[in-house]
């Protein structure tokens, strides 16, 4: 009865918003045992995250049985030889516990994914854990929480699975993941430059499938004399698969899916440095999905590091549109990702901008007439940086509106500043919860 009382406010909530309620994962008894033994249950009273908690998150199904979908949270390097996975309630923030990687592997916990539950087969969440003796992605059963099937990095690949994302099939009109995207280097990346974020070339794009058996690879040049401008990834939805875009000092590229080799190439203006990516959708109307670039760092006029975001064609690497916004913040472009539609079906993306007492988070709909910033999110200040990354969250609160999440994370595995997340709801726009890295004792 409990939980059709919930639905029924829920669906009141989403009418009453204009939202379309997340429907993609229908509310399910509970099923995830979280006093599985490869399960630390554990609560905040206890949690002490490592140096680079606030990396990356993925959206889980909801494992503690309250209706709302949870979240897993990176803390890769929580010590010196151990990463792990930590699992919070998305409507509260709590912790719920951790999944701990295996001792040496420091990194278990660098980039996430979720593969959804299929007819035969349970929720698993993939972890990426680049470094290390052995890196390799493995995916981890959320009902027992044991790691069971392992995609590895060749000898003299390094970073492997810093940026990985399932690749999608379309069979009938139905999507169906089919295997991952790993983007991985050929040489060890400094620690302090390259190790967190970034993906230095030379490097090498590979698709497997869901068995871990290779099915394509492109290796990439770069261009080596601009080692802080390295590989950024996503994928790009068509009717038969996805594409991979990529983009580098040299240029913006999009693979096709099935054998990554490119649809086309296309030199940027040097000023658009990348530093996120995205592809929401189509957002020219011409039928093929384009791609989003924050470039947080250009120069406009007397305005030091404002940024812009481009919209570029996915049809042909074109620029359809620069946004830039007026005022004096700065750094408008450093996450971007793509957002949950809603029921009309437009195009969404989240951009975020990091500069000291303008973090925000911009919402953006479409381009025609002109893109619009559509709400904004400001915290109180007191996680600075955030929206080093972002990420479109489905209902955490169950209002019925999709919700938002920012993260904020350290550059450098030896800053000792605070890092983590915050999740905004999407109706309000207020804060409903930060997940933070507590500080350790001096
Ligand atoms: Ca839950
Ligand atoms: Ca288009
Ligand atoms: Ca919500």
């Amino acid at each position: 009865m409990c939980s059709t009382v919930l639905q029924a406010l829920a669906i009141t909530a989403s009418i009453a918003s204009g939202q379309a309620p997340d429907q993609s994962h229908p509310h399910e008894a509970p099923r995830y045992d979280l006093t599985a033994p490869g399960f630390h249950a554990s609560h905040l009273e206890e949690f002490d995250n490592g140096p680079a908690f606030g990396t990356c998150l993925a959206f889980l199904p909801d494992v503690d049985g309250d209706g709302a979908r949870d979240l897993a949270l990176g803390d890769p390097f929580r010590t010196e030889h151990l990463g792990r996975v930590v699992i919070a309630s998305g409507r509260t923030g709590r912790i719920l516990g951790w999944i701990e990687g295996p001792k040496d592997e420091p990194s278990f916990g660098r980039e996430l994914a979720a593969l959804e539950p299929t007819s035969g087969d349970g929720a698993k969440l993939l972890v990426a854990r680049p470094r290390g003796a052995h890196p390799a992605i493995v995916s981890v059963d959320l009902h027992d929480y044991k790691q069971v099937d392992v995609w590895k990095a060749e000898a003299g690949e390094t970073c492997f699975g810093a940026w990985f994302e399932p690749w999608h099939r379309v069979l009938e009109g139905e999507r169906s993941v089919d295997g991952l995207v790993v983007i991985s280097t050929m040489q060890t990346p400094d620690p302090d430059i390259g190790f967190y974020n970034e993906v230095p070339p030379p490097y090498r794009i590979s698709r497997y499938d869901l068995e871990g058996r290779l099915q394509a690879r492109n290796d990439w040049a770069g261009d080596p004399s601009a080692v802080n401008v390295p590989a950024r990834a996503t994928l790009v939805p068509t009717t038969e698969g996805d594409d991979v875009a990529l983009v580098d000092s040299s240029g913006l590229y999009l693979l096709k899916g099935s054998d990554l080799t490119p649809r086309w190439t296309r030199r940027l203006e040097k000023k658009y440095f990348v530093r996120s990516m995205c592809s929401p959708g189509d957002l020219d109307g011409d039928g093929h999905a384009d791609l989003v670039l924050g470039c947080p760092w250009v120069d406009l006029g007397t305005r030091r590091e404002a940024g812009v975001v481009v919209l570029v064609s996915g049809a042909r690497g074109e620029v359809i549109r620069e946004i830039q916004m007026q005022g004096d913040c700065s750094e408008f472009g450093f996450a971007v990702c793509a957002a949950h539609a809603l029921a009309d079906n437009k195009p969404r993306y989240l951009v975020s901008r990091t500069s000291g007492f303008c973090e925000a988070v911009l919402e953006f709909r479409g381009s025609d007439p002109d893109p619009q910033e559509w709400w904004r999110l400001v915290d109180d200040n007191d996680l600075p940086h955030m929206g080093w990354r972002v990420y479109s969250a489905p209902d955490l609160d169950g209002d019925g509106a999709t919700d938002v999440i920012a993260a904020r994370a350290s550059p450098s595995c030896w800053t000792l500043e605070r890092q983590g997340f915050v999740a905004f709801s999407g109706k309000t726009q207020q804060r409903l919860y930060a997940l933070e890295r507590l500080p350790k004792n001096p």
